[in-house]
């Protein structure tokens, strides 16, 4: 039986730009560690490979420490091999740590955008490891079409980073029907944040998700980690996600319909994020409903509400999204500017677009406050 750990976009240096500076560093360190932390556990279970499907830095131009932190993690563990497939982030560009810095030889990196097979005696079975890396931030065509795995391997593996979701993409647009006729047991993809793992004829496909989500954006949130891969002798693939990451983003959805004043709601909610969450959690509450223009949302109160239950966690914010059209009707009617204003901005209120409607609702605050 083969042992692989499967991990992509670790997005090592990122900036973690939407927190604070204070913040951004601890997430920084919090990456660093949960790396680490992923090194010993592959070198603990015993793994054959492991396979780091691109995006494990931010940029090509590493920081020395980075780099270094990579190849000491590797060296350290010289029974195990290391693939790595540069991707859009990390590209195998001239100035990149992928080609000028030495490796130890236990690292098989793929720098070419031509696909390459490297083949490896792991306890009496042939397995090969088929790779490509970007050289440049794009790459605009599926380096796998057409391509077909190594039949005289007892198994056979694609690592890669690609995007599977858009036949358009700049970034690999690999497609599932690539991937069906291919004959991989198990290609290991990097490039989706969020983690999954699917079936393409007889080849078992995955994305790990990042390492550790950087925002609130989407395919950010929530706990992240690692796929451990095992392949029996009979290339039957079972995957298990593995958490590395100590802190995670997390968006919650609050509907406050039919609300007027916001701290009853700011309560409730305290008490929601007692119960739910901790300090490992950054959260992002999405307020939405029809409410009252009155409605006020406010992050101070909130926080102290959460201090005085002593409550801690990540980052806090809050995203309203809530109508203010509530009891409107008064509003419809008032003859005064206040009135004018709110018939200026309902069409946009209830009829525009996301976008529309939330400049609308920002607008009639905004408004009603300053004609008071
Ligand atoms: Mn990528």
């Amino acid at each position: 039986m083969l042992k692989l750990l499967h991990c992509a976009d670790l997005h090592l240096d990122s900036p973690f730009a939407s927190a604070g500076s204070r913040a951004s560093a601890v997430r920084r360190g919090e990456l660093r560690e949960s790396f680490r932390k992923m090194m010993r556990w592959a070198a603990n279970k015993g793994c054959d490979l492991v396979l780091m499907a691109g995006d494990l830095i931010d940029t090509s131009y590493a920081t020395s420490e980075t780099a270094g932190l990579l190849i000491h993690e590797i060296a350290s563990n010289p029974g195990c091999r290391y693939i790595i497939t540069p991707g859009n982030h990390d590209p195998a560009e001239p100035n990149s740590i992928w080609k000028r810095l030495t490796f130890p030889d236990n690292a098989v990196i793929f720098t070419s955008e031509t696909p390459e097979t490297v083949t490896f005696d792991i306890r009496g079975q042939k397995v090969s490891v088929t790779g490509y890396g970007f050289t440049t931030p794009r790459l605009t065509v599926s380096p796998i079409n057409g391509l077909r795995a190594d039949t005289a391997a007892d198994c056979r593996i694609l690592c890669a980073h690609c995007d599977i979701t858009d036949p358009l993409s700049d970034s690999a647009p690999v497609t599932v029907a690539d991937l069906a006729a291919s004959g991989f047991d198990y290609a290991a993809l990097g490039h989706i944040h969020s983690s999954s793992v699917k079936k393409a004829g007889d080849t078992t496909y995955a994305y790990s998700g990042c390492l550790a989500g950087r925002d609130f954006g989407p395919g950010e949130t929530g706990w992240k980690g690692a796929l451990y891969v095992e392949i029996d002798d009979s290339r039957r693939v079972t995957t298990t996600f593995v958490r590395f990451a100590s802190h995670r983003y997390m968006r919650l959805r609050a509907n406050c319909e039919g609300a007027s004043q916001w701290p009853p709601i700011a309560e409730r909610l305290a008490d929601v994020i007692r119960e739910q969450y901790s300090s490992s959690t950054s959260l992002r509450l999405v307020l939405t409903g029809s409410v009252s223009p009155d409605f006020r949302p406010n992050l101070h109160i909130l926080r102290s509400l959460l201090e005085s239950r002593s409550v801690s966690i990540g980052c806090l914010e809050l995203q309203n999204d809530t109508l203010p059209i509530l009891s409107g009707k008064t509003l419809e009617t008032d003859p005064s500017i206040r009135g004018e204003f709110y018939r200026l901005l309902l069409k946009d209120l209830t009829e525009g677009t996301p976008e529309e409607r939330r400049t609308a609702a920002e607008a009639l605050r905004a408004g009603l406050d300053a004609l008071g």
